[in-house]
Order: structure tokens, then C-alpha cells, then sequence
């Protein structure tokens, strides 16, 4: 029977997709997208429809493109097993709130990070510039936008200060409620979206919007065959127009900086840029001599809050990592300890 994946196209399926998985997978497997996991299983969309898959050994997450073994029949719709991962072009990870160090995929193959930001308050300027570390770290490429326009004080002075902020980022302030906007958020979002910000920021309204009809309305689903078969599957990855898939993973409030070196510098670039002027090398930038980057703030080219901002990532950054090295060696002498126990045990049987 010949592939149709024409559904999968929906989910973001193309010719570069095809070419990667025809060139990595055994004959007989099938392309899938992850649209969420939970332990063990995750529900995919594949050419067959949506369908429930027993997850590899490798940890998957939603947005994961992956190649699939077994049958996908529509009676038995757990027949697909996940027997690999197609290389990721993007991951969002963030260290886990669980206080475990360790780092957490969040998604993976986002080409768009929707930063939101409620433009009707105070605007956390540090916490965009949080996320956007986040993003660029990530490989996807930012778009920060201001929601509820249509309620802020003053819309272009906030856009203003949030541009500041955004080196290379594309702002915008959009609202759901007018519809101010969102033809050129539209036009922008590109690929699969992900839309992070605090909760209350106008994410769940914002996807509403864009999917043109209720949110929670899509726990409806399609089957491949026509046939009208009704599994109840929560989704975070939905189809959006054009093959466009937009990514609404919970539990992103706490966002920590994982391994995320290269996204703070590519978000502080002003400040980037000066360190190599500093006389030491391994400045940090607050009393020693001939730093450049003080010398930049005290001529009012680098923003205080800039400094401070970007200094308080690093030194989570340094400290995540920290952490992970602590766990990689309990981890390695655990394993030494579990050798020479089997090696013991294994000469004492022989001793036997
Ligand atoms: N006036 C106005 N209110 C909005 C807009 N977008 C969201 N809201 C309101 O802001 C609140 C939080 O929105 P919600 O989408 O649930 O935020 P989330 O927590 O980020 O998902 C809700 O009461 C929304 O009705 C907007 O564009 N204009
Ligand atoms: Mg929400
Ligand atoms: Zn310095």
C-alpha cells in the first residue's frame, strides 16, 4: 500500500523531513510526530491519524519527529512503537524545577518561540530576557509580543523599552480581544510555535486566536480513516494553517538557564561584545580593574540593569552546571562502585 502522509503534513511533515527519514530509517518503519508524552506512551499523529505509541528507550518529548514500528491498525492503535528519534533541530530545555540537576526537554523542533508578555502592567523586562536566552539558546528563533494592547497604558513606549531589550528579536503588541495585530504575528510565525511567558500573560487566548476557534475545542480528533473513531487523546502540539503547528506546553513558569552560555551572550550582545576588552578574562564584571564593561556602564552605554540582568543568568548558568558536574561524578563513582561489586561477586563464584 503506498504512504499517504498527507495528514502528517498538517503536523508539520515536508520534502526535508522525508529526505532526513528516508536516509535514517530502516525500510518499513513510519515517520510520526510526538504530539505528548507521558510515561511510557505518547500520543503521535501519523499518516494512520492520531494514534497512541509505546515510547523507545530513548526519552522522548512533544514536538519529537520519530520513526515508527508496527501496524498503526485503527482497532489496535498501540501497536506503533517508537524505535528512534530523527535528529533535533531545535530543543528547549530548561533545568528542572524538581530541583533535580538535570536539564528538561521541554519541546523539540520549534522553529518560533512566541515570548508574551502582558503589555497592560509592569513589563518583567528580566524575565524576557530570560526566556530569549532560553530561545536563542535553543536554536528557534524569538518573537516577543505584547498582548492585551488594547488595555495598556501607553502601547508604543512599552514597545519601545521591550525593544531595548530584544537585540534581534522581532516585537510586537498584538491583542485577542481587537484583533490588533494578529495578521502580523501570523505572518511571522513560522514552522512550529511555541508560545512561553508567565501565566496570565494571554498565552491560551493568543493560541486561541491563531487557531481561530476554541483551544479546548481541539481535544476533538481526526482519524485517518474517515471512520469516526473517537479517542480521547490531550494534545500540546495542534495543527495551525499552512503545515504550521503551534506548541502549548505547561509547566513553563520556572524557567532556569540549562547549558545556555551561547543563548545569554546572543541576548546580551552589547555586553558580549565588551568582555573581551576586560582585563581579565575571567572578569565578572562588578570590582576588578579595567573592566570594560563597567567602564561601558559608567559612560551610560551599557543599561545597569542590562549588567545586572545578564550577570544573574550567567551566574545561574555556572551554577546549573555546577550542579550537573556533582551529579555526573556521584554518578560515575556509583558505577565504579556497581563494577567492581559485579567483579567481586563474579571472582568470588568462581572461587567457589
Ligand atoms: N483585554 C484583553 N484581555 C486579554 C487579552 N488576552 C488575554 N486577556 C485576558 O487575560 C487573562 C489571562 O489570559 P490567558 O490567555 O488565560 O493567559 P495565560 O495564563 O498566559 O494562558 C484572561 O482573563 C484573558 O481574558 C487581550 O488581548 N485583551
Ligand atoms: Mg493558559
Ligand atoms: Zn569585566
Amino acid at each position: 500500500m503506498p504512504e499517504n502522509n498527507s495528514f502528517l503534513t498538517e503536523y508539520g511533515w515536508n520534502t526535508l523531513l522525508s529526505d532526513k527519514f528516508d536516509a535514517l530509517t530502516p525500510p518499513g518503519d513510519k515517520p510520526g510526530r510526538v504530539l505528548r508524552v507521558d510515561r511510557g506512551q505518547c500520543d503521535i499523529a501519523a499518516a494512520t491519524g492520531i494514534s497512541r505509541a509505546v515510547s523507545g528507550n530513548e526519552p522522548l518529548c512533544t514536538g519529537d519527529w520519530v520513526t515508527l514500528a508496527g501496524s498503526g491498525q485503527i482497532d489496535w492503535p498501540e501497536t506503533y512503537t517508537v524505535t528512534s528519534i530523527l535528529p533535533r533541530s531545535s530543543s528547549i530545555i530548561r533545568s528542572s524545577a524538581s530541583g533535580k540537576s538535570e536539564g528538561q526537554i521541554l519541546a523539540a523542533n520549534v522553529d518560533t518561540v512566541v515570548v508574551a508578555t502582558a503589555a497592560d502592567g509592569d513589563v518583567d523586562l528580566g524575565r524576557i530576557e530570560r526566556l530569549l536566552a532560553l530561545t536563542w539558546e535553543s536554536g528557534a528563533t524569538p518573537v516577543v509580543v505584547l498582548t492585551k494592547a488594547d488595555v495598556a497604558q501607553n502601547i508604543y513606549d512599552a514597545r519601545t523599552t521591550v525593544s531595548a531589550v530584544a537585540p534581534g528579536a522581532t516585537v510586537l503588541a498584538v491583542s485577542a480581544e481587537t484583533h490588533e495585530g494578529m495578521d502580523v504575528l501570523d505572518a511571522v510565525l513560522d514552522g512550529t510555535v511555541a508560545i512561553l511567558g508567565p501565566s496570565g500573560a494571554g498565552k491560551s487566548t493568543l493560541a486561541n486566536a491563531l487557531l481561530g476557534h476554541s483551544f479546548l475545542d481541539t481535544g476533538a480528533v481526526r482519524t485517518g480513516d474517515g471512520k469516526g473513531r473517537h479517542t480521547t487523546v490531550t494534545r500540546e502540539l495542534i495543527p495551525l494553517s499552512g503545515g504550521r503547528t503551534l506548541i502549548d506546553t505547561p509547566g513553563l513558569r520556572g524557567v532556569g538557564m540549562w547549558n545556555a552560555g551561547e543563548g545569554i551572550d546572543k541576548t546580551f550582545p552589547e555586553i558580549e561584545e565588551l568582555i573581551a576588552n576586560c582585563r581579565f578574562s575571567d572578569c565578572s564584571h562588578t570590582s576588578e580593574p579595567e573592566c570594560a564593561v563597567r567602564r561601558a556602564v559608567e559612560l551610560g552605554e551599557v543599561h545597569e540593569r542590562r549588567l545586572a540582568s545578564y550577570r544573574k543568568l550567567q551566574r545561574e548558568n555556572a551554577w546549573n552546571a555546577t550542579r550537573s558536574d556533582a551529579r555526573l561524578q556521584a554518578e560515575r563513582v556509583r558505577e565504579m562502585k556497581a563494577i567492581s561489586r559485579r567483579l567481586k561477586d563474579h571472582y568470588r563464584g568462581r572461587r567457589q
